[in-house]
């Protein structure tokens, strides 16, 4: 356990410290929450993962950007309250850098925003809310003057999610494959189907756009009245099909369970999340072309699908990838996202004619 004080030392902030915590639920950092004496702001404390993010001084600087553009634009629009809507990152001590190293471990730091709270689903009525904020961050990166380069190379990439589960699947490292080789048959007969967007980027007809491309609910902070208030947890916010960040939010708060619920005859497309977030993401992402509205619900099958596709590959890699709490965490995941799919592809009409009539 590295001195999480004397880490904390190293950056600007106010106040004095008095604790340092665990915080939050996400699979790939480390974060915690520090508290502060008086009226000095709390923050948050993260260890960034860079053995994902192989370059923190690009994620930094893209983050750097993105903020920075995100809060011009609010200020411009004359948005209240601008701190509560946008991440505000702290710089060292005597230098603009917002991470410090020990040249093995990569860490920042930034504003706690009070009285903000982060769940693992939504209601409907703050589900148009939630899509219409997704909707305008991509809306409002439209025009970032700064080049925002790709945190993980390729990592919405199907085609290259899918050779990523031909090579676990074939070393079969943890010797798991002969038990689960009937979801492998079942991911391989829908591949054509999925990597539908390569196609269409390959085609000319899919533009690439700066997207969050980690729209999980858990990514997004709501006000006390469950309102959605500022998009976090921004590393992946790279150059991406939209598709990302509708599907990845339909796959979180559009199912009726969590990703690593095993109850999954009870998993299912909640169509009153659904409705209002497909109107909110609309009506936010003033920019869409018709192929990319027209798809959208092939954008929610595609998620649920990518992310049993790399649960599963990680369960077959012997779980070097997302942390588990138990040896079945990311095979239960799997069968999880597997049973959302099939739940999308019920309602896939469904989706389809309701998209068009809006
Ligand atoms: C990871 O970092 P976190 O926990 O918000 C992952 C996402 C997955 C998600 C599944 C960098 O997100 O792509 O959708 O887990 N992030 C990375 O819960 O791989
Ligand atoms: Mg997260």
């Amino acid at each position: 356990m590295q001195d999480l004080n004397n880490i904390v030392s190293q950056f600007a902030l106010e106040g004095k410290v008095t604790a340092v915590l665990p915080l939050g639920s996400g699979l790939i950092n480390d974060t915690y929450k520090v508290l502060t004496e008086g009226d000095a702001p709390d923050y948050v404390l993260q260890r960034v993962n860079n053995a994902i993010f192989r370059d923190v001084d690009l994620l930094q600087h893209n983050i750097e950007a993105v903020t920075r553009h995100i809060r011009g634009k609010l200020a411009a629009a004359g948005v209240p309250d601008i701190d509560r809507k946008v991440l505000r990152f702290i710089p060292l001590k005597g230098s603009p850098k917002t991470y410090w190293t020990d040249g093995q471990t990569y860490w920042r730091i930034s504003v706690f925003i009070k009285d903000s709270f982060t769940y693992d689903t939504v209601n409907p009525k703050y589900s148009a809310f939630a899509g219409e904020a997704f909707g305008n961050f991509e809306a409002m990166l439209a025009d970032i003057p700064d080049t925002i380069g790709e945190t993980i190379p390729d990592f919405h990439n199907m085609e290259l999610r899918l050779r990523q589960l031909d090579e676990a699947a074939e070393a079969d490292c943890a010797g798991r494959l002969k038990e689960v080789r009937d979801i492998l048959a079942e991911m391989n007969s829908m591949r054509e189907d999925m990597c539908l967007a390569e196609r269409l980027f390959r085609e000319g007809k899919l533009p690439k756009r700066i997207c969050h491309c980690d729209t999980k609910v858990s990514n997004m902070l709501f006000d006390a009245e469950g309102r959605p208030l500022c998009v976090i947890d921004l590393d992946t916010t790279m150059p991406g099909f939209v598709f990302s960040d509708f599907g990845d939010f339909m796959r979180t708060a559009g199912s009726t369970l969590p990703e690593d619920d095993p109850a999954y005859d009870k998993v299912a497309l909640r169509k009153e999340i659904f409705e209002p977030f497909a109107r909110g993401y609309i009506s936010g992402a003033t920019f869409l072309t018709p192929t990319e509205k027209d798809n959208l619900p092939y954008g929610a099958l595609r998620f649920s699908y990518m992310q049993a596709v790399r649960f599963f590959a990680d369960y077959l890699n012997g779980d070097t990838y997302y942390k588990i709490k138990y040896p079945e965490h990311n095979l239960v995941r799997t069968r999880n996202q597997m049973a959302l799919l099939h739940s999308q592809l019920d309602n896939f009409d469904y989706m389809n004619n309701y998209i068009t009539q809006l």
